[in-house]
């Protein structure tokens, strides 16, 4: 008898399953609303947890949130060795761990073990991390019971933020000088960002404090926490802490991006900054009130324009730009304005990919140093490992008496603050907030590096949203045929018209962008499109 089943016999009889219908590991790893059938899928996540990091030899992660979801919803994702999600072909092992009946469970480990040729007796170590939902607790001890039911070491981090537990994983795996503790990760950001501030003309420390809501969630306590390690450096003022309202409920970067005002109830002043995350804190967008009382959002595609224009200006001020090739990564999503101008005003190079941030670090690695962004706030700034050791040499030679010498140690100071990890809310602001700083722009500023396209984002219920197949980064329809062409007929009526569908990977939808060169073109152009595809596609 395998090693496992005496244990599998005690522990399974806890979680035995409960859902017949077939669930896959999307994007976002298993999330759905909650129900105590989701128990027994975080219990055998955590049996596959085990299996992963004997298979790697490694820790790996277990995060239990469901994002901006509601607070009724929860889901469970793993992370790999470096802090990446799970390799596509143990995304298959996922399916069959978690759609198989309790019988065949035991068969369906030994051969996921055989398969991968797994060494048994190593003993498995996983940490685990949940964010703040009323079911999270209850579903972080059925993921502990499944990574004991191997014989594997549990550490609990509890509460922490998706990117924070990424950190903990590729901390540990990688022997970083940057510890795996929630010290190290603060210390991280924070020294390194004292650091870049000493190195600016127009500043010591910001004054003014930028406003963060929490979205209820565990975005709020972290940046709690990191306020007292920035110290008077960088005020972070918290609200929608989850001290009253509710988890992703009319707050939260989700709310803000998606109905394009600030949270119900903030009561926002003109000329200050404010910042949304959503409910594990791994995205952030950015707004303010112009002194005519409108609304501006500031999304992943502004920060990521502002991140990449401020790195091209260090990297030619530092004199490395020949050495290190900058590049920017985007979706389909990413509004049209934002991508010609980082193309045709700064000459930085710009590529296309599939919705999800698996698919954006990817590409960006393709870059010495990459920015990548989702425009609804989730992305940061990878650096190769070559680029890294460039840039810690040459900050460790630099002058800082020279215009030169600054821009390198300022540069060695970005890549700390960022989390290159994930993309990571909190690390993410203190970089905007440098950036801001460093630059003595003020949010108009910011907002003026280009105007946005008008665009509509929306959905539309299907039968089976699977009808339609993209190729092109999503931005071309193969299937249904005939939809591509009737999209391009409406997009040529329209002034700077672009459109494309796809269907949602985390919902069963599809959904629908379309950006013209006025509002009223767009809705035109999104309302056409709509027509099509309820048209061709029920
Ligand atoms: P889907 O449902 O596949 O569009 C959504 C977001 C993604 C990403 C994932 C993961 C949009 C248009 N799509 O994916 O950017 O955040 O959820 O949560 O915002
Ligand atoms: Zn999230």
């Amino acid at each position: 008898m395998p090693s496992f089943e005496p244990m599998l016999e005690v522990t399974l009889k806890n979680y035995p399953k409960k859902n017949a219908a077939h669930v896959s590991y999307g994007t976002a790893g298993f999330r759905m609303k909650w129900d105590d059938s989701l128990d027994y899928i975080v219990y055998r996540v955590g049996i596959l947890a085990a299996l992963r990091s004997q298979d790697k030899t490694a820790v790996i992660g277990v995060m239990i949130t469901a994002s901006h979801n509601p607070i009724s919803d929860n889901g469970v994702k793993i992370v790999d060795p470096y802090g990446e999600m799970l390799e596509a072909h143990w995304e298959k092992f996922a399916n069959k761990i978690i759609n198989c009946s309790d019988e065949e469970l035991a068969g369906v480990i030994q051969s996921i073990i055989n398969e991968s040729n797994i060494n048994s007796s190593q003993t498995p170590q996983v940490y685990v991390g949940m964010d703040t939902r009323p079911s999270s607790k209850r579903l972080s001890a059925a993921c502990l019971a499944g990574v004991e039911t191997m014989g594997g070491k549990v550490a609990d981090f509890g509460f922490v933020t998706t990117p924070q537990l990424h950190y903990m994983v590729w901390s540990y795996n990688s022997k970083s000088t940057h510890q795996p503790t929630m010290e190290g990760y603060y210390r991280k950001i924070s020294d390194s960002f004292k650091r870049f501030l000493k190195l600016c003309k127009h500043t010591q420390s910001i004054s003014a404090p930028v406003t963060i809501d929490g979205a209820n969630g565990i975005g709020a306590l972290k940046a709690g926490e990191l306020q007292t390690y920035l110290g008077d450096s960088l005020s972070l003022k918290v609200v929608f802490d989850g001290t009253a309202g509710v988890l992703n409920d009319q707050c939260g970067a989700d709310y803000v991006k998606s109905k394009q005002t600030s949270p119900v109830g903030l009561d926002t002043l003109a000329g200050e900054r404010y910042a949304s995350v959503d409910g594990d804190a791994d995205r952030v967008v950015y707004y303010y009130k112009s002194k005519d009382d409108v609304f501006h959002l500031l999304d992943g595609d502004k920060l990521a324009i502002l991140m990449t224009s401020y790195l091209k200006r260090l990297l030619n001020t530092s004199k490395m730009s020949d050495a290190l090739a900058l590049g920017l990564v985007q979706t389909a999503y990413a509004n049209g304005a934002s991508t010609d101008y980082i193309t045709q005003q700064l000459d930085v190079p710009v590529a296309c990919t599939k919705t999800g941030v698996k698919h954006l670090h990817h590409a960006a690695l393709d870059y010495d140093i990459g920015v990548y962004f989702e425009a609804n706030g989730h992305g940061t700034i990878v650096f190769s490992k070559s680029a890294n050791n460039l840039i810690a040499e040459a900050a460790s030679r630099a002058d800082a008496s020279t215009e030169e010498g600054v821009a390198v140690l300022k540069l060695h100071a970005l890549s700390e603050i960022i989390n290159q990890v994930v993309g990571d809310a909190l690390s993410d602001i203190v970089v905007i907030e440098a950036i801001l700083a460093d630059e003595n722009m003020s949010m108009e500023d910011w907002d003026k590096q280009y105007t946005d396209l008008p665009n509509v984002l929306t959905t539309v219920k299907v039968e089976d949203r699977s009808v339609i197949q993209t190729t092109n980064a999503e931005r071309t329809v193969t299937n249904p045929e005939g939809l591509q062409a009737a999209i391009d007929n409406l997009v040529a009526q329209v002034s700077r018209g672009r459109s494309f569908v796809r269907p949602s990977g985390t919902e069963n939808i599809v959904r629908v962008y379309a950006e013209a060169g006025t509002k009223d073109e767009a809705n035109k152009l999104a309302t056409g499109v709509v027509s099509l595809v309820k048209e061709m596609c029920n």
